[in-house]
């Protein structure tokens, strides 16, 4: 029964990031997280492009023509969305979330989502390295794993 799932070395290619300045503490700790975990698994800071975009809400545009370059094997977002600082909370993280989806179905290329969506700036601290891990990091090992499983799919048509 074969398995399939990507490696976490040795992917080639130029790799996007797109992140958001509103909350910049945090979206600069996710960004640094997200670029120390492309360079432990291999891939050189030289291959890794570095977008800002004024909030969240922008990122799905942004993402989704980086994506459909053909300059890059995976694009990875990064912001930080925080419940308690913004009346619209829900339209900002539900049409982020929605338009990074639609971003990677329609390009086919891995669009990886490092958006935090939290209810207060003490999650968000915990989960940009604090005490919680890294997202950025965990987004960035999501696009190196997803961009090997991909070169490792089968091909062609259903039979
Ligand atoms: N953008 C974020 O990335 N995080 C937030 O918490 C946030 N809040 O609180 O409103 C936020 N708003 C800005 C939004 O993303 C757009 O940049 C703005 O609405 C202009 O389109």
């Amino acid at each position: 029964m074969p398995i399939y799932q990507g490696d976490l070395v040795s992917v080639a290619g130029r790799f996007a990031v797109v992140a958001a300045r509103f909350n910049s503490l945090i979206t600069e700790a996710l960004w640094s997280g997200c670029l120390d975990a492309f360079v432990r698994h291999g891939i050189p800071a030289e291959r890794v492009d570095l977008f800002w975009v004024p909030g969240s809400f922008e990122i799905p545009l942004i993402a989704k023509r980086l994506a459909s370059s053909g300059e890059y094997v995976a694009v990875v977002t990064l912001g930080c969305i925080i419940r308690g600082e913004t009346g619209h909370y829900d339209h900002v993280a539900g049409q982020a979330a929605a338009g990074v989806m639609n971003a990677s179905l329609s390009t086919g290329v891995p669009v990886i989502f490092g958006i935090l969506t939290t209810e207060s700036v003490e999650q968000a601290l915990n989960r940009a390295g604090l005490k919680a891990g890294n997202k950025g990091a965990e987004a960035a090992t999501a696009a190196i794993e997803v961009v090997s499983l991909m070169s490792k799919l089968p091909t062609g048509s259903p039979k």
